[in-house]
């Protein structure tokens, strides 16, 4: 890859070995920075050759640890595989795993197209992390998540052979679908190093909304009547405290006069206008407040209370996070009975909800709790199972999860994932410890 391309001084190697949270810190001796997919095969070749564990990287934003190493080796960063090229007949785009989520959506929309996949990192998740986390995102109601756009990909297997599958063909049914299987492989069966996605129409006139509800409950059970409205995009739930702590952290302007409960943050898009398709949706709300925003600034300006979270709960330090879905029928009572939950086991930590209401599924934060204090990340996920839900919404397993992995999966399902493991990456060099952990 060149002598410059591989990084092994202790300064160049902290950003590399530590997440995006702080929480997560590993031990890779060096970081390799591969420009092709011919350059990727040979990192990962000569890795296989010397038994080191190699952990792949993209933008290090996936925020439950699987992206950095503790098993030594080294991290393969795929920010220089960054072109992108817009395929507008087919309307399709072929990017390098390196690109950011934030310049294909740029060149989506020079063609008059768009990519559904958004998240607030938008400008350092890259496209190969979204695809090896199957990342969610703000618009998954409507447009599903990444497994859903991905038509064709481009990958190095843990025994350094190349599979590509670019062609886009809009029917092609030849067997196995390697790119569903990647997605959401966090990087333990392969090493994505180009990807074909799927491009939609631009989304129609838009208009957001944002509305002071009396309760979380209440706030909750709006979002699952909303998302039944064909207009509706997306529907964000925000609390009384980390709306103020966003204010706080980030210095801006309080949306309303005075504090409120709860928040939902509702875009819809119409064809013809948006603002007529809110008008029926803030009459059956009947909010404490409403601020609305027709014009693209000032919808930025209320998404950012939402997507401003992240940023402003790390403010307190690293924090727990959980990331979890709920049946639809039990997201309300989840959402209004879980900070209980974590404070009957530790009294001292302090719980942040915020999330994707619509689709029942709900950010929750821990913070004020040690690093590898595990006590009430462990009581919220036997909750969640206990009535059904996903421990992992959109996030993955990564380091974080893997000890809950369990609750969702049966032992058929992980041998299963363990028999994958062992055909694609037969020296167990990808990504150890993630996602399976040490079973494997
Ligand atoms: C979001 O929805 C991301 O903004 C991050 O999934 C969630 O910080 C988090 O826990
Ligand atoms: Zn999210």
């Amino acid at each position: 890859v060149g002598r410059e391309h591989v990084l092994s001084a202790p300064d160049e190697l902290l950003g590399f070995n530590t997440d995006w949270t702080g929480r997560f810190v590993g031990n890779a001796a060096a970081v390799v920075r591969p420009a092709s997919t011919e350059e990727v095969a040979g990192v990962i070749a000569a890795c296989v050759r010397n038994g080191w564990p190699v952990t792949a990287q993209g933008g290090n934003t996936g925020l439950v640890g699987g992206g950095i190493t503790r098993a030594g080796g080294v991290v393969l960063s795929t920010r220089r595989i960054d072109d992108v090229r817009v395929d507008s007949a087919a309307g399709q785009v072929i990017a390098g795993a390196g690109a950011t989520l934030g310049s294909v959506h740029e060149r989506a929309q020079q063609t008059g197209l768009s990519y559904a996949v958004d998240l607030a990192s938008r400008d350092s998740a890259t496209i190969g992390g979204t695809i090896a986390t199957n990342a969610g995102g703000l618009r998954v109601l409507r447009r599903g998540d990444t497994r859903a756009q991905v038509v064709g990909i481009e990958a190095v297997l843990g025994d350094g052979s190349v599979i590509s599958h670019l062609g886009g063909l809009a029917r092609d049914n030849t067997g196995y679908h390697l790119p569903s299987l990647l997605c959401g492989s966090e990087g333990t069966l392969a090493v994505v190093t180009r990807a074909r996605l799927r491009l939609s129409n631009q989304l129609a006139a838009r208009a957001v909304a944002l509305f002071a509800l009396e309760s979380a409950k209440s706030a909750a059970d709006a979002a699952l009547h909303l998302r039944r409205e064909p207009a509706v995009e997306a529907v964000e739930l925000m609390l009384r405290l980390g709306l103020a702590l966003v204010c706080e952290a980030t210095g801006l302007p309080a949306p309303f006069p005075g504090q409120h409960a709860a928040y939902l943050l509702v875009e819809v898009s119409a064809g013809e206008d948006p603002l007529l398709a809110l008008e029926p949706i803030v009459e059956g709300l009947a909010a404490i407040d409403v601020a609305v925003a027709a014009d693209p600034a000032g919808q930025r300006r209320l998404w950012a209370y939402r997507e401003r979270h992240t940023e402003a709960i790390n403010t307190l330090g690293p924090p727990h996070k959980l990331d979890v879905t709920l049946p639809l029928d039990a997201f309300a009572h989840f959402v209004d009975t879980v900070p209980g939950v974590v404070e009957g086991t530790r009294p001292q930590a302090r719980v942040w909800l915020f999330g994707h209401a619509a689709e029942g599924s709900v950010h929750v934060n821990i913070s004020g709790l040690d690093p590898d204090d595990e006590a009430a990340d462990d009581a919220v996920m036997t909750y969640v199972a206990a009535l059904g839900g996903s421990i992992s919404a959109e996030h993955g397993i990564g380091r974080a999860k893997v000890r809950w992995l369990s609750l969702n999966r049966s032992e058929a399902e992980i041998a299963a994932f363990g028999r994958l493991k062992q055909a694609l990456d037969p020296a167990g060099i990808l990504n150890p410890g993630v996602l399976l952990g040490q079973r494997i």
